[in-house]
């Protein structure tokens, strides 16, 4: 049994802990071949993971994609987020990045000292090395690297990438068009920081992911931006690689711009196969696109599949999967798990793909993507004859809905004197000094003599020695990390347990409703339900119109206020099932008959009918020889046809509980067997809706089986039982 992972023991002597290795790792491709099944994409599998639900049926393989499969996980508290992130990382994800919508970019430094969950997600030292020392461990565990990631931006952008560099962050988002057009930071200080803070990644060989999807985000029809996003990649990619970055570094960030019911293949498709024929020796992380995700998980989940289709086809690196829940704001861990296993569960369905169908290289597809670059090009052109990109800038060229050379004159416009930070770059006096390693431009190292590197003159600065990074822990004493384990500390070291989506013991769940009325009604209906059934905080997070009148589906999450103890659980002992190929082989050595029915005066046989069938999997599937006597079968009768036909068990099947008459008859049963002499070689087994397998023990009889069985229960427990009947002869 493995242990849950101990916050606690995590944080103790953080102050020392040292990331056991720095840079970005991409997956490693394999031939792979699992259950006789060849992949032809596959990388290399895990020591220890969570396979796909229907990998039961193929010896539970787990194969993992060629891309790389990243997560986004940052709900306000790190000491729950490691947790989250065990659980992706056995999902299949390898990316993990702590990234939330509300500003960073808006602190004007370092922000160490501060609790976790202040402004959005303030990365702290403290955050960033408690999370990469868990992913150190999580690595581990299941035997593949994992990329911890967030972003360098804000003004305070150098500054953080120094902080990364030093604790092992393995990427980040930098791109200072970013800084520019969303965060109004002055366009002359962005570039220069952005020069610093790209030279900081480039040592550390962190992954760099741009911006540009972020217009894609913003424009009010992001299909009209596609030329632009092209140039917005161009500027980030060139400009990094000049700084230093490897273009193996350098991750275009992509969002294919509409989604269905626009025909999103017709717009999606070219416009990656464009990205990827300009940018061919620059890596793709792909987005889903977010912009049009309303509260449906299920149509949330077509969108990124079909996404994933559009990465597959034109073989991106980074497969992102965004919570496939944006549209309600429930970033729960269930719905990072799930997104996890879509990515996984899509890009190892298409594997193989490009090697049964090609991309047409005549008619509607080239020439849109021969159009697409056509119009960058022009874009490109025009900022030039303006001045440059700065000129550019002022003139309102970006986030304009026009299609290029089409404008709508509603770009975001910023000055280039304007902006935080503006005034703040001067010219380095000829004795400049940094006595530091990966520093961008002048530096006036050799007025100290011979010297390579300026950081020896210091004898190291923190990327080679530290012992000289202040390590700085939380200072409000009212919210930090400590009090808040101490609120729940009864859910970690005692059996109490509550219902979880993001928080230990935040105790919200979701109840998922049908209700036969208007959307408006089923909404307040709902909100009355959840009440009822004592749920607090009650919201409403998914409505859905199944008819204008006839009915609406809600979803709503509340809070429950009881925790349960699970040591005073009464769990009743498990079946232990065995394989289907085990449970045929057995049969085929020793043949094995059958009778069944219902009994007494019950005429339900449905349900006793998908226990034997073949075509519901039924035991007939395993060769077992099955004599169904049909309904309303007499005890005796049952017993008796056994007898005749060399029978090693009756199936009995009954519904109707009035007055407990089920548990009478398999006591009935059991004693005729008695009776007849014949109760040591029959297995009883008694199956209806109402049926416990305990009280049916009670009656005397072998098992009952209730809700929810399926054939392969059924023969599972009589080969066992069988088994161990010959062992006991
Ligand atoms: C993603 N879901 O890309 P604030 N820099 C860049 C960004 O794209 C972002 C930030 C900084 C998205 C995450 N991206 C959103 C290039 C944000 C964040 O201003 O601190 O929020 O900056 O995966």
């Amino acid at each position: 049994m493995v242990d849950k992972l101990d916050i606690r023991e995590l944080l103790k002597d953080i102050e020392k802990y040292v990331p056991q290795r720095r840079g970005w790792t991409w997956r490693t491709p394999v031939q792979l071949e699992m259950n006789h099944f060849k992949y032809s994409e596959a990388s290399m599998p895990l020591k220890k993971s969570v396979p796909l639900p229907a990998a039961k049926y193929f010896n539970n393989i787990d194969p993992q994609p060629i891309a790389v499969i990243t997560t986004e996980i940052a709900s306000g508290r790190f000491e729950d987020d490691i947790r989250r992130m065990r659980m992706a990382a056995h999902h299949g994800a390898d990316h993990i990045m702590v990234i939330r919508t509300a500003g960073q970019s808006h602190f004007d430094g370092l922000i160490e000292g501060t609790p976790q969950g202040v402004g959005g997600i303030p990365i702290t030292r403290k955050q960033i090395r408690v999370q990469r020392k868990a992913l150190d461990f999580i690595e581990e565990e299941v035997g593949r690297p994992i990329n911890y990631h967030s972003y360098v931006s804000g003004v305070a952008g150098p500054e953080i990438a120094v902080l990364f560099a030093e604790e092992g962050v393995n990427g980040a988002h930098q791109d200072p068009q970013y800084n520019v057009l969303y965060r109004n930071i002055n366009m002359v200080r962005s570039f220069v920081d952005a020069a610093e803070s790209k030279c900081i990644m480039a040592y550390a060989n962190m992954l760099q992911i741009d911006g540009a999807h972020n217009a894609n985000a913003t424009a009010r029809e992001a299909n009209k931006v596609m030329p632009e996003l092209l140039v917005q990649h161009a500027i980030n990619s060139v400009f990094s690689n000049k700084v230093g970055m490897n273009k193996d570094n350098i991750a275009l960030s992509t969002v294919p711009p509409i989604a269905s019911p626009a025909p999103d293949l017709k717009i999606n498709l070219p416009y990656a196969v464009a990205l990827r024929e300009i940018f061919s020796e620059y890596r793709i992380r792909a987005q889903m696109n977010t912009k049009y995700i309303e509260s449906s998980t299920r149509e949330a989940t077509v969108t990124h599949v079909l996404n994933i289709l559009v990465s597959k086809l034109t073989s991106c690196d980074i497969q992102s999967t965004i919570t496939p829940d944006e549209g309600r704001n429930v970033p729960w861990h269930m719905y990072n798990v799930e997104a996890c296993d879509t990515a996984k569960q899509a890009l190892i369905g298409m594997d193989g793909l490009l090697e049964m169908v090609e991309l047409k290289d005549v008619g509607y597809l080239p020439e849109k993507v021969r159009e697409l670059k056509e119009r960058a090009v022009l874009y490109l052109e025009d900022i030039i004859s303006s001045g440059g990109y700065f000129e550019a800038v002022e003139q309102g060229f970006f986030v304009d809905s026009g299609n290029y050379p089409e404008r709508n004159n509603d770009g975001i416009i910023r000055k280039i004197a304007g902006g935080i930070g503006a005034n703040t770059v001067y010219t380095r006096d000829e004795d400049y000094f940094a006595p530091v390693t990966a520093h961008f431009g002048y530096n006036n190292v050799r007025q100290y003599g011979d010297v390579d590197h300026p950081s020896e003159l210091i004898g190291g600065c923190t990327f080679e020695d530290r012992s000289k990074i202040i390590f700085i822990d939380e200072l409000d004493e009212l919210d930090n990390v400590n009090i808040r384990l101490d609120e729940t500390e009864k859910y970690r070291s005692s059996s109490l347990i509550k219902p979880e989506v993001e928080w230990l013991g935040d105790g919200i769940v979701m109840l998922d409703l049908f209700l036969p009325t208007d959307k408006r009604k089923a909404e307040y209906a709902a909100i009355q339900i959840a009440k009822k059934l004592n749920l607090l905080e009650v919201e409403v997070i998914h409505k859905e119109v199944l008819h204008e009148v006839e009915g609406t589906r809600i979803q709503l999450k509340g809070k429950v206020g009881f925790d349960i103890d699970l040591n005073e659980l009464v769990i009743p002992e498990e079946m232990v099932n065995i394989s289907e190929t085990e449970i045929e082989s057995y049969v085929k050595a020793n043949p094995l008959t059958i009778v069944a029915g219902t009994v007494g005066e019950d005429e339900h046989s449905v349900g006793l009918r998908e226990i034997i069938d073949i075509k519901h999997g039924g035991i007939e599937k395993y060769g077992i020889n099955c004599e169904y006597l049909g309904s309303s079968v007499p005890i005796e009768k049952l017993v008796d046809a056994a007898i005749e036909l060399n029978a090693k068990a009756i199936l009995a099947s009954t519904i109707i509980s009035h007055d407990e008459i089920h548990y009478k008859n398999m006591k009935k049963l059991n004693d005729y067997a008695i009776e007849k002499g014949v109760r040591d070689q029959l297995i009883i087994i008694c199956g209806g809706t109402q049926v416990t397998n305990d009280l049916a023990i009670n009656q005397g009889v072998d098992a009952g089986f209730g809700r929810g069985t399926k054939g392969v229960h059924v023969a599972s427990f009589l080969v066992n039982r069988l088994k161990e009947l010959d062992n006991e002869d």
